[in-house]
């Protein structure tokens, strides 16, 4: 695919809204040079070379709207492979919104969300694994997740995943071969070479799989509820947890009737804490509706801090919830709290037991319990060049494209005909061709791209 696919100029704000020092007008299309050029004193852009800047002033008319730096980039060496002009002027949402109003007039469009990496896919500067990277650069909040992205963006597993898609596809154009020759008893793919190919890329789509799970805590973070009864001292843990009164914290039970959120960075982890409605029996609606979501919370979190108050809990009590917290099936750390009330039988009790006991309102143990989180999550740290799954898309297609290998390796073993293992083949390779975006529908894409912002 070449430039001249994409024949309009796209023009977006490349930076971010609002005032700030600089704001950087970012154009892209055949005519981004000649649109700006127009409007443009002080160089005739259209004789420079590329990845040039120069100094100069925009015009409407005889009124000056900036003194603006250009940088230019011709096709197809720049993140499209179409021109691009840079326009660099001042932050102000006026100017901004006055240079863009000029580049439409002069016959830019506006972009859509994503267009510019969606053009720099489409012309084969990027494939969609690498163009979804781009998105998590943007977006990632702690510094793993922007190693992780930038490993995927360098190219991460797509070249591995192209050459077995390749080796893949010899097979099933053997095999399909073989079908043209209906009766006749021809076997073009050796069945041997063939299972060991597809035991190769199975072990290699395995190693991707189990990435995942890491990958997914170090895109996304660590949804961490913080669950309890009434009164257990949740809302004061969220606010001792993040330094701040987020929560309203008070004597009278019942009080955090909805779930609050708040993030935070523990060992390069972006764990997200929810504080919830105490777990109790009501008969207050509202009340009764923040429990719900409390369970709803629960069920879906990585992890639970459960918390008991050492002041007012029975060992009866930490049995039967301790229960109720292993049918979850989720990871929980069982926190005693008020450590500086405690009841001392109750203390005595629990020794040498897996409990952390710590006072959220006198800010004791706080670290401990900050370890004790952290030790859930064995994440090391992700470094340059480690290829791991981050994007649940990719996810999904590695592990269909699995299956459809299993189940051509039973086919294998059980000896079923040609067209069936083809079959199972091309299921194959289209998982595998859908994340590199070799294989790609509209609708892929828009739903990919949508989920940008405009400018990317
Ligand atoms: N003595 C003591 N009181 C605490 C501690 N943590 C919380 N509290 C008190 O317990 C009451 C309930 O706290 P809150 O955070 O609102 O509990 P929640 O209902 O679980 O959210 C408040 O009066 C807090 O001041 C603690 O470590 N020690
Ligand atoms: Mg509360």
């Amino acid at each position: 695919m070449t430039s001249s696919q994409h024949t309009d100029t796209i023009v977006a704000l490349a930076t971010a809204q609002g005032i700030s020092a600089i704001a950087v007008i970012r154009l892209s299309g055949l005519d981004a040079i000649s649109i700006v050029n127009k409007v443009f004193r002080g160089r005739d852009l259209e004789k420079l070379p590329s990845h040039t800047a120069y100094v100069g002033t925009i015009t409407d008319g005889d009124k000056i709207i900036d003194e603006v730096v250009v940088t230019i980039f011709k096709e197809p060496k720049s993140f499209t492979r179409e021109n691009i002009v840079e326009v660099s002027c001042h932050g102000s949402p006026v100017v901004v919104k006055e240079l863009i109003k000029l580049f439409l007039k002069s016959g830019a469009r506006l972009a859509n969300p994503g267009e510019f990496t969606r053009r720099a896919f489409l012309s084969g500067r990027i494939d969609l694994a690498q163009a979804e990277a781009v998105a998590d650069i943007i977006n990632a909040e702690t510094d793993n997740a922007r190693q992780a992205a930038i490993n995927q963006m360098r190219g991460g597993f797509s070249k591995e995943i192209n050459h077995l898609r390749e080796e893949l596809i010899h097979f099933a154009s053997l095999i399909e071969l073989e079908l043209d020759f209906g009766e006749e008893d021809v076997e073009f793919a050796k069945r041997d070479d063939l299972r060991n190919l597809i035991l190769k890329i199975q072990s290699y789509l395995k190693v991707l799989i189990d990435s995942f799970d890491a990958g997914n805590v170090i895109k996304n973070g660590v949804p961490t509820v913080i669950a309890g009864k009434p009164n257990a001292g949740k809302s004061t843990l969220l606010n001792t947890l993040l330094n701040e009164e987020r929560a309203i914290v008070s004597e009278i039970a019942g009080t955090t009737r909805d779930t609050i959120e708040d993030e935070m960075v523990l060992g390069g982890i972006n764990f997200r804490f929810i504080d919830t409605a105490g777990l109790r029996e009501t008969d207050d609606v509202i009340e009764a509706l923040g429990v719900q979501r409390t369970r709803e919370h629960m069920q879906r979190a990585a992890l639970i801090i459960y918390l008991f108050d050492l002041s007012d809990t029975t060992w009866e009590e930490i049995e039967k919830e301790e229960e109720h917290l292993k049918s979850l099936g989720i990871p929980y750390l069982k926190v005693g709290n008020k450590l500086d009330k405690a009841n001392p039988e109750l203390l005595k009790k629990l020794e040498n037991r897996d409990f952390v006991l710590i006072s959220a309102g006198k800010k004791q143990n706080i670290q401990k319990l900050k370890d004790s989180v952290l030790s859930n999550f064995h994440i090391k740290h992700v470094k340059q060049g480690d290829v791991m799954v981050t994007n649940l898309r990719h996810y999904q297609n590695l592990t269909q494209t699995f299956e459809a290998l299993q189940r051509v390796l039973d086919g294998l073993n059980s000896g079923i005909t040609g067209d069936f293992l083809a079959m199972d083949i091309r299921q194959a390779l289209h998982y595998l061709g859908e994340i590199t975006g070799t294989i790609t529908t509209e609708d892929l894409l828009d739903n990919i791209f949508s989920k940008f912002c405009i400018g990317k």
